[in-house]
């Protein structure tokens, strides 16, 4: 008999490393992590490792004839700043990667004759205004709106959105038996702030950057204009998105990808907030204007009403809260202690 368990990939990264140890705490499964990367000791003690490539198709069968997979979630990937250096790559990662693994949740669907769950993270990165005029003028971007990302990684995220529906509903629609398929939902985030890891290789990463650097006592040179404004999120908030989401009766749902939000601030706010909390703070503007080109076509806030209505979401971590309670407390211990 095979084990049944829930798959993290990227578990090395921001997001995995905090839902490892939320779904490690839950015990509702034994734990398998993919990720080129080793793990930190903390989260590899939670799980069964296997560190290897997602795009090695022998590595993926040897696992699926192991183990039953619940549940996947998805979250390797190159993010924005570090896919534009290597778009070709980023392209194999982010779309070849995520090909294979919804070929193998097809495939264990069909074995288990139950929907594999596969829950994936999009991101702001999906949208693409022309100009800022426009962005201030759609100040709440619904999922449907402005799809025209402007990076590598941003048109990656959303074509992989398409192939989730794909797999989830039309893979094989021409076969004599319809296939058992799997259960494919996403979340859309905005920039996430962890208050234990710190992001490396995206472009909304000036936020935490800037706080980071503050409990760190080092000067820190912001790479966006002081009014450009995105929506953030802190970390608990996303994997609650995650966890929520994976919950929610299928019935309930009448989309599969969602946008989720919590607070939107711009430069300037993120850095009275973080000053608030470290008055000493040498936080400096020294723009780099591609890179804030690329956050200058994402939206100012995003609409998640559908998220609301079809599966509760409700942030717990208002901007206030998020700093207060959240990530200055947790971010002073970790640079102090
Ligand atoms: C990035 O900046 O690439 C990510 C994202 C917004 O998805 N943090």
């Amino acid at each position: 008999m095979r084990k049944k368990a829930i798959l993290i990939t990227g578990a090395s990264g921001e997001i995995g490393q905090a839902l490892v140890k939320s779904e490690a705490e839950l015990g509702e499964f034994p734990i398998l992590t993919l990720d080129i990367q080793p793990l930190d000791e903390e989260v590899r003690k939670l799980v069964t490792p296997i560190q290897g490539d997602i795009l090695d198709k022998a590595l993926l069968s040897r696992l699926i004839s192991e183990y039953e997979i619940v549940t996947l979630y998805h979250l390797a990937a190159l993010l924005s700043t570090r896919s534009e250096f290597t778009p070709e790559a980023a392209h194999r990662v982010n779309v070849e990667g995520t090909l294979g693994l919804l070929q193998m949740a097809a495939e264990q669907s069909e074995w288990r004759g139950e929907p594999v769950k596969f829950i994936f993270p999009s991101s702001i990165a999906a949208y693409g205004l022309p100009d800022l005029e426009t962005k201030t003028s759609y100040a709440r971007v619904r999922e449907w709106e402005w799809n025209y990302p402007r990076t590598m990684y941003g048109c990656n995220k959303l074509y992989c959105e398409q192939l989730g529906i794909y797999y989830s509903k039309y893979y094989r629609q021409l076969a004599a038996d319809r296939p058992v398929m799997l259960d494919f939902r996403c979340v859309r985030f905005p920039g996430l702030i962890s208050a234990f890891t710190v992001p490396s290789g995206g472009t909304s990463d000036y936020g935490p950057e800037m706080l980071h650097a503050a409990a760190k006592k080092v000067p820190y040179a912001c790479f966006v204009r002081e009014d450009v404004r995105i929506p953030f999120m802190a970390m608990p908030d996303a994997i609650k998105a995650l966890q929520h989401l994976t919950l929610a009766p299928r019935e309930a749902l009448r989309h599969q990808v969602f946008n989720v939000t919590s607070f939107s601030l711009s430069a300037e706010e993120f850095r009275q907030k973080v000053l608030k909390h470290f008055p000493e703070a040498q936080i400096a503007y020294q723009p780099d204007l591609k890179r804030q080109g690329i956050v200058d076509s994402w939206p100012a806030d995003l609409d998640d009403s559908a998220a609301c209505r079809e599966w509760g979401w409700q942030p717990d971590y208002d901007v206030d809260r998020s700093f207060d309670e959240y990530l200055v407390p947790n971010i002073r211990q970790r640079y102090q202690g």
